[in-house]
């Protein structure tokens, strides 16, 4: 099988300032104990695991930037994810970024497109964090961490923090699959720009499998770009996930989650991974071990395990 023997370098974006909630900075370690890299290499993988990423070279936030809380802090960490996905990259591997909040995603998407300036990107979320330093209703990070790395969006106002961005992704693409609660600015953007988006509405409509095939044919169309799947758990139903900040009902059920990934995985072009959000401070001790047990199942699914068992 084509996804077979895959070199994957794992790296942990224990970050929690991209939103106000405690916890989320213990992500990669819960998910790591979840025994899933072992997994990864019992399915003949090559795993290596590069630790996670530190703020140690993070200035203080002395200047409010906008209305947005901790720039600085966002901005130089993800610097670092995005210099250590590209080294990841470089060395010939696959990355599996383990959050950490969903704004280290500027990084990974920044960092992967850097060594694969044609890369495609579907966004699996509730939400579609592109909201802009103008926009955000929040001023949370990890809502806008599209706005940073898209092409089109590079007139916003910026400043010297995010100078490093030097590569941007096309609109076209981008997809979202999984969205329901998207803020009215986010959708204008996403109108304007004519990005691809498979709401929670389409996916009851097509199905999870058509979903994912029809946003892979309008990101991808002739089917050789190489893919980045960056899935914030808060996309799956609360009852799947429910130890995360931001949890909305309605979403994708485990089932669909892990066929979405297969279904990458099919594709053989799956590049690059990240799993975002999990947050081991909320709920009870069922809960968080529930939510873990869903990303280590949305990994083994995106590298190949099979549910009919693997040889
Ligand atoms: N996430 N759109 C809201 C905001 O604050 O900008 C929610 C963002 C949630 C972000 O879940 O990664
Ligand atoms: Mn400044
Ligand atoms: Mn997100
Ligand atoms: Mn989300």
């Amino acid at each position: 099988i084509l996804t077979k023997h895959l070199h994957i370098g794992v790296v942990g974006a224990a970050f929690e300032k991209g939103q106000s909630k405690k916890g989320t900075s213990l992500g990669p370690k819960v998910i790591r104990d979840s025994s899933v890299l072992k997994n990864l290499k019992d399915l003949g993988h090559q795993i290596e695991d590069f630790g996670d990423l530190t703020e140690s070279n993070v200035q203080i936030d002395k200047v409010n930037h906008f209305k947005v809380k901790n720039w600085h802090e966002v901005a130089s960490y993800n610097k670092s994810v995005s210099d250590k996905v590209f080294q990841i990259c470089q060395s010939n591997r696959k990355v599996l970024t383990l959050g950490g909040d969903h704004s280290i995603g500027a990084g990974t998407v920044h960092g992967h497109l850097t060594a694969y300036p044609d890369s495609c990107v579907i966004w699996v979320d509730a939400h579609a964090d592109i909201n802009t330093v103008k926009s955000t209703p929040s001023g949370n990070m990890h809502g806008m961490p599209l706005s940073f790395v898209l092409k089109e969006l590079q007139d916003e106002p910026s400043s010297p923090e995010w100078n490093w961005v030097k590569n941007r992704l096309s609109a076209k693409n981008l997809a979202f699959i999984g969205l329901r609660d998207v803020d009215p600015e986010e959708r204008k953007i996403i109108h304007e720009l004519g990005i691809c988006s498979l709401s929670m509405e389409e996916v009851d409509l097509m199905g999870i499998k058509e979903a994912v095939r029809f946003a892979l044919n309008m990101i991808d169309p002739l089917h050789r770009r190489p893919l980045h799947v960056s899935f914030d758990v808060d996309a799956l139903d609360p009852v799947e996930a429910p130890s995360t900040g931001t949890t909305v009902r309605g979403g994708l059920t485990l089932r669909e989650g892990m066929t979405l990934l297969e279904t990458v995985n099919t594709t053989g072009r799956l590049s690059a991974l990240d799993i975002v959000e999990v947050n081991p401070a909320i709920g009870n001790s069922e809960q968080v071990g529930q939510t873990v047990e869903a990303a280590r199942r949305l990994v083994l699914a995106a590298f190949g395990n099979s549910r009919q068992g693997n040889s």
